[in-house]
């Protein structure tokens, strides 16, 4: 999404680089990450998943004991970085599999290009997957040829793809960071949204205006805008209501308003159930963390409880929650690898609920005292 520039402690060398003018040396799409001089491996909490590509945004699953990631796949485009994320050049997607956590990860082949969706012409952001009798539903944003971004679907039979898409983006729908949940009477829910460069702002009546705000409602005292959800239909293709506002309330019940950046929500939504409650959680974007709200229905309210996780190293912040296992791990991503925001790489974690139903907040960093412990 889009670029600002973060403290000076945590800045990529490329970010000062191209703040300073310099241009980065462009590799080609498929290259292998090289490894950029900034942190050491040890100071990070967990390790890139995969290598040999690079990915984000990862949405995992879990179907038949195995675990499925469903990721962004970034490469190295000649667009420069911008506040509307025209870096995040995305074509395709491809898929990541493994039979336990910590174990050997399967990169599949390409399972969707943006060439065989007849509606897309770029940018294949953030995907999310489902499944329902038999088959695997991909579900991705991509802007159309009128550079407004859709959600589109696409099926498999087999949850690594490859997925064929449907001829048109889903009716009525809008924005980006699609995201999928099924409660545990079937019944599915999409939500979805981001602001700045996931165009929520040019949405506001569900219809698309190119001329609309490029950042947000520019209204710091009013309510923040909302990430939207709609119940999917029992074929899981089409949205079967109007896309419904959610709200988050503080712990007084009131809407947490436009300027509270620490807290309103950005993009990246995710759903999951933990004894009972639904969370939702999301990134605020521009001041990079993973922060949650929880609430008794799938349509919310929720109210906001706190962060999920710290800011990473990279501008944006994207993840899942799921049970594994006995366990619930957070997948996120980070610029490890690369130093560079558009060239990410997914990672996992282990997340913990306090008795209380909250959640511990992760530090994406080894602490220094920790790290030194372990070396003596
Ligand atoms: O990966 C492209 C965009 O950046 C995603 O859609 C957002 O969630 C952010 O991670």
């Amino acid at each position: 999404m889009p670029i600002k520039l973060r403290p000076l402690e945590v800045l990529p060398l490329a970010a000062l680089l191209l703040a300073a003018g310099c241009q980065q040396p462009r590799t080609a799409n498929e290259a292998e990450p090289k490894a950029a001089a900034k942190r050491d491996a040890s100071e990070y909490l967990s390790q890139p998943l995969v290598t040999d590509i690079y990915t984000a945004d990862p949405s995992a699953h879990v179907w038949n004991g195995k675990i499925y990631v469903y990721p962004s796949h970034d490469i190295d485009g000649p667009t420069p970085e911008d506040d509307l994320g025209g870096h995040f050049e995305m074509r395709d997607y491809r898929i990541l599999s493994m039979d336990r956590i910590g174990g050997p990860v399967t990169v599949g082949p390409v399972a969707l290009d943006v060439k065989d969706v007849p509606w897309a012409d770029k940018q294949m952001w953030a995907p999310d997957a489902a499944y329902k009798n038999g088959t695997y539903y991909l579900y991705f944003p991509a802007k159309d040829k009128a550079g407004a971004f859709r959600i589109g679907v696409a099926t498999s039979k087999d949850p690594m793809g490859p997925f064929k898409a449907q001829p048109q983006p889903i009716k009525g729908s809008y924005s980006i960071d699609p995201a999928v949940f099924t409660d545990d009477d079937g019944s599915s829910y999409i939500y979805f949204g981001g602001i700045w460069g996931g165009q929520l702002q040019r949405n506001v009546d569900g219809k698309y205006d190119p001329n609309g705000s490029k950042t947000d409602l520019g209204q710091d005292d009013k309510p923040a805008l909302a990430p939207r959800v709609a119940k999917l239909t029992g074929d899981m293709l089409e949205f079967s209501e109007t896309p419904r506002a959610i709200q988050i309330l503080d712990d007084k019940g009131k809407p947490l308003l436009g300027g509270d950046h620490d807290r309103r929500f950005f993009e990246a939504s995710w759903m999951h159930k933990y004894k009972g409650k639904y969370y939702f959680s999301y990134s605020t974007g521009d001041t990079h963390y993973l922060v949650y709200a929880v609430g008794d229905s799938p349509y919310g309210p929720f109210t906001y409880k706190g962060r999920i996780l710290e800011p990473v190293e990279g501008w944006t912040t994207h993840h899942s929650i799921v049970e594994w296992n006995g366990k619930w791990w957070l997948f996120y991503a980070d610029s490890q690898l690369s130093g560079q925001t558009r060239l990410r790489n997914v990672k996992v974690t282990e997340l913990h609920y306090n008795p209380d139903g909250t959640i511990r907040t992760i530090n994406p960093f080894v602490a220094k005292a920790a790290k030194d412990g372990a070396a003596h």
